[in-house]
């Protein structure tokens, strides 16, 4: 298995997209120092998702003290739960500070990763052509978005947009506007957008489980003692609290008949039955299926907003929408100005559309064909040196995907310092290894809340959950170093 002094001394190490996990992958290259590193973004600024989200009461359902760098602590969040905004100027200052526009080229789509005579061959949109021994998929999960198929939706006469494209010269003070979606997205635009709207209509095909999440703003006080001592934000960060209330958490997502989950439907169940007053409202907004199937969302006031006399919720299927506004399957007419499509994203492309062509022709296209996995969210048999952060069956759970992210990283740099070390040229996950973890993934995958039978973006085209279904130790420990006899080791 090993060949002594087959790798080049330096790599060269390609990370595909400047979005958290890119950034993350640069900054740990550039400090180790060894290797030559490029970075590709097809945008023009750092940020993935938080740049490309910018619709009004964009937030992190992660705390933000937990929702951040371990090595890169920031002592100015203004809140518990940080607003979008301040996590994109976040990122974009951790990427100064590390100086990375010397590595980001911007602009630079990759479209093509072909593994030619043992190296990756990468092609932009724009016929860059370049070489890498080592690609670092960091493409992100939820960035391409979902447009609704909803005849007529080409005949509204108003401004309509996507709400991760959102059209900032649309005026919506006044207006009166229509949101359809109620996941995370769609619940934060109708809490930020209540009282702005003449009438504000949350058009919902199926209503979610609302878990009542109070965001505490830090006080000037605390911010000041952040700063003077940053152990208080690890305080916040590994705090007993947060990290056992995550793990009761992972517990109840992972086994339908905990009594974790219980506790969740009750909090969830009192939080609808001792919020909305009126019977019938409260009747249409109760979801048919378990807490947390679909995403759990967090909001502290969505009810108080939706029972507001300027807001209003129409519940069903959508018939087409017209001119004017939403035709509903019960024949009603939402009419309305301005119509946001908070519908979601194709959750199953990760790095596609990108094309990866492989070891003896692997095409990660058909190989994610019907539905996309990875070992450890990592790895893909015929995909040598190719490593991927947050790629598919990494968790989704309610983790600080930062987290998980380092976790994946300082796996992978187990990989590249075997290279490094002249054991192999190139690393390929084996075949058994990988269908061993999505045998026992998809077994444990079914019993978990997601599985519990609702529609999400958690199900795969399959309708197996594509999440981590074990617990967070479970992730810690398997990531915290291969397992020599999981690859192949190519000279
Ligand atoms: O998208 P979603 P999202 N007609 O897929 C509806 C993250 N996020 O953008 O349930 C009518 O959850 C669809 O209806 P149904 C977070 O991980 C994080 O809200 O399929 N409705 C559903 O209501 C989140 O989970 C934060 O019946 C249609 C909605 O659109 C993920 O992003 C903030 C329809 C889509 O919900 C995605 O959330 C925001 C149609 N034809 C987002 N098609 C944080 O706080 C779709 N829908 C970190």
């Amino acid at each position: 298995m090993t060949i002594a002094n087959t790798a080049p001394q330096s790599l060269r190490i390609v990370v595909i997209g400047a979005g958290m996990a890119g950034i993350l992958a640069a900054i740990r290259l550039r400090e180790a120092g060894k290797h030559q590193v490029v970075v590709y973004e097809k945008a023009d600024r750092v940020g993935g998702t938080w740049r490309e989200n910018t619709y009004p009461g964009l937030a992190c359902d992660v705390p933000a003290h937990a929702y951040t760098y371990s090595f890169a602590p920031n002592a100015e969040w203004s809140s518990y739960l940080a607003p979008g905004p301040e996590i994109q100027r976040y990122f974009e200052a951790v990427a100064q500070q590390y100086a990375l526009d010397k590595v980001i080229q911007f602009g630079q789509e990759v479209v093509r990763c072909e593994l030619k005579d043992g190296r990756w061959e990468l092609e932009t949109a724009s016929g860059l052509i370049d070489h890498a021994d080592v690609v670092i998929a960091a493409t992100g999960v939820l960035h391409h978005p979902s447009m609704p198929d909803l005849p007529g939706l080409d005949r509204f006469t108003g401004p309509s947009f996507h709400s991760a494209q959102w059209d900032h010269s649309v005026a919506l003070d006044g207006k009166r506007i229509g949101i359809i979606g109620s996941g995370s997205t769609g619940v934060q635009i109708v809490s930020a957008l209540a009282g702005r709207a003449s009438k504000l209509i949350h058009i919902q095909r199926t209503p979610q489980w609302i878990m009542p999440v109070p965001n505490t703003p830090y006080s000037e006080e605390q911010k000041a003692a952040f700063r003077a001592d940053p152990a208080l934000i690890d305080d916040i960060r590994y705090a007993e609290a947060y990290t056992s209330a995550v793990n009761r958490f992972t517990e109840a997502i992972i086994d339908q008949d905990s009594p974790q989950i219980r506790e969740i439907e009750d909090i969830c169940r009192q939080n609808l039955e001792g919020s909305v007053k009126d019977p019938v409202l409260r009747e249409k907004l109760r979801p048919n299926y378990r807490a947390a199937c679909k995403r759990l969302i967090y909001s502290s006031d969505y009810y108080e907003k939706v029972q507001r006399p300027d807001v209003a919720v129409a519940i069903g299927p959508i018939q087409h929408i017209e001119p004017e506004g939403v035709r509903m399957a019960d024949g009603t007419l939402q009419e309305v100005d301005v119509l946001v499509l908070a519908t979601g994203f194709h959750a199953d492309r990760f790095v596609r559309p990108m094309r990866v062509i492989g070891r003896n022709g692997t095409d990660l296209d058909a190989r994610w064909s019907p539905a996309p996995s990875a070992y450890l969210g990592i790895t893909v048999p015929g995909l040598p040196n190719f490593f991927m952060l947050n790629g598919p069956t990494g968790p989704v759970g309610n983790f600080s995907l930062i987290d998980i992210a380092e976790r994946q990283w300082n796996y992978i740099e187990h990989l590249l310092a075997d290279i490094e070390a002249g054991k192999c040229r190139q690393v390929d996950l084996k075949e058994d290894a990988m269908q061993a973890y999505d045998h026992r993934r998809i077994a444990a995958a079914r019993k978990t809340i997601f599985g519990s039978g609702c529609s999400s973006w958690y199900l795969d085209a399959t309708g197996v959950p594509v999440s981590w279904p074990w617990s967070y130790d479970a992730f810690a420990e398997q990531t915290a170093a291969p397992k020599n006899e999981d690859y192949e080791y190519i000279a």
